[in-house]
């Protein structure tokens, strides 16, 4: 079999099932990223979301076996969207970050990952490939570094000189011993943009991130957020993009190549106060098919009071103090009577008041009390 001829045919096949980029690498572990990994856990900077098996995670021959290569792909998605919606004043907005938009892009790359898949088996009928996106063993970024299909920014992001960062990554391990392709140099340069920019610190060196600080990570958890991080999540309530905005590479960058990755704007920003009130029906049906759903509606619903706290809507108070009153969660009341402290007013100050009185859980409590204290301070 001419493998030379396979992967460039396999090259040519790629753009024709819509994906933007791809690049091929060598299956041989990857020992920077072990070393790495290790200290990252060390430092307690992970996000606990990575697949915890640190030997899997850098040896492709755990994964399927005597692998020959990895091949990686990246789908390139939309940074701006074609139709606008405004956040008004009582008709306040959160964000969904830009990985969020539109279909889940675990189903859309799975989709394309299977076509390649395809493509290979009947060429070559006894290959063995596995492939993954996101929730696989490997690291998806270190896989398309090697793979030469962009260089490792220092806001972690693998940023391609063509589309920027805004792209998904995926990759095939595989059994066939394609050529590989060379990494790209690094062009960071001087450049610390991505770092100053970061609302929370999160970034602690040049392609080092404590994750535990970073808004990505914190929308997706289900806990209450430690009050100073709240403050910095803005109306952000899933994910964040302020590392790749200021990112010089992405200027100008916005490609909207797949029909699937576009965003409806009453989706990827849609209104904050009916979020408090959707039933899980409700919920599934409106946001079900993007990847910020994943966590459920929840955390969701946390980020949305915080997002109205950080826009002090007033208009809000009664959604807020329905949650404080009838929401099970203890998560969802707290963080309201953190918001409703934040916001202030009268009607406010009354339902911490009465909460007070009457409320049992003690994070709950806590959270009330910070808010008749920020609530005074008005
Ligand atoms: C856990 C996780 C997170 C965590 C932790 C992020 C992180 N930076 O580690 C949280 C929840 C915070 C997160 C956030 C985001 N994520 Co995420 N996440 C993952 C996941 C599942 C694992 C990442 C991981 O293992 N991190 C551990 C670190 C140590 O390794 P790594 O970043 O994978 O690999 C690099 C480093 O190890 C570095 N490195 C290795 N050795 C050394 C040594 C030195 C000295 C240095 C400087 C660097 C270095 O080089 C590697 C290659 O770049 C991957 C999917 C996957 N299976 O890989 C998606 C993934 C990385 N996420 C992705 C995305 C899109 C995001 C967000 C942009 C989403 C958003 N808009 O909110 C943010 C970006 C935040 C950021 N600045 O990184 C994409 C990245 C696409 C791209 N262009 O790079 C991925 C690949 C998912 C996908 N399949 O498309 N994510
Ligand atoms: S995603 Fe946001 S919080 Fe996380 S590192 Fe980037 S800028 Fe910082
Ligand atoms: S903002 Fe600058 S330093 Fe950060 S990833 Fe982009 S080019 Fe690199």
């Amino acid at each position: 079999m001419d493998f030379r001829k396979l992967k460039e045919e396999l090259i040519a096949y790629s753009k024709v099932i819509g994906i933007d980029k791809i690049g091929f690498t060598t299956a041989d572990p990857f020992t920077e990223l072990k070393n790495r990994l290790i200290r990252q856990q060390e430092l307690g900077y992970q996000s606990g979301f990575e697949e915890p098996d640190i030997a899997k995670r850098v040896t492709p021959s755990l994964l399927l076996d005597d692998p020959r290569s990895i091949i990686s792909i990246a789908v390139a998605y939309p940074a701006k969207m074609k139709i606008r919606v405004e956040s008004k004043k009582g008709e306040r907005r959160g964000i969904f970050s830009r990985a969020s938009w539109g279909m889940d892009y675990h189903h859309v790359l799975r989709d394309r990952l299977k076509k390649l898949e395809e493509f290979i088996l009947s060429q070559v009928p006894d290959a063995r490939i596995k492939p993954m996106v996101d929730t696989g063993e490997l690291s998806d970024r270190a896989v398309a570094e090697r793979a030469g299909i962009g260089w490792s920014g220092k806001n972690c992001s693998i940023i391609t000189p063509e589309f920027g960062s805004y792209i998904y990554l995926g990759e095939l391990i595989t059994s066939i011993p394609f050529e590989h392709d060379t990494p790209i140099e690094d062009q960071c340069g001087t450049c610390n943009k991505c770092i100053e920019a970061c609302p929370t610190g999160a970034l602690i060196q040049g392609g080092q991130i404590n994750a535990q600080r970073c808004i990505s990570f914190l929308t997706q958890t289900k806990e209450m957020i430690p009050d100073e991080l709240r403050e910095k999540i803005g109306n952000r309530i899933y994910g964040c993009d302020s590392c790749q905005t200021a990112c010089p590479v992405n200027k100008g960058k916005d490609f909207h190549f797949h029909k699937e990755l576009e965003p409806d704007p009453e989706i990827a920003k849609p209104l904050l106060k009916p979020i408090l009130k959707m039933s899980n029906r409700e919920f599934k049906n409106k946001f079900g098919t993007v990847a910020g759903s994943w966590r459920g509606k929840k955390p969701i619903q946390r980020n949305a009071i915080i997002a109205l706290a950080h826009f002090k809507d007033e208009t809000a108070i009664p959604e807020l103090v329905e949650v404080l009153q009838k929401e099970v969660s203890p998560v969802l009341k707290g963080t309201a009577a953190w918001a409703l402290g934040k916001i202030g007013k009268e009607a406010a100050l009354n339902a911490l008041e009465q909460a007070k009185e009457y409320e049992t859980d003690v994070e709950v409590q806590n959270e009330i009390i910070k808010g008749l204290t920020l609530n005074k301070e008005k």
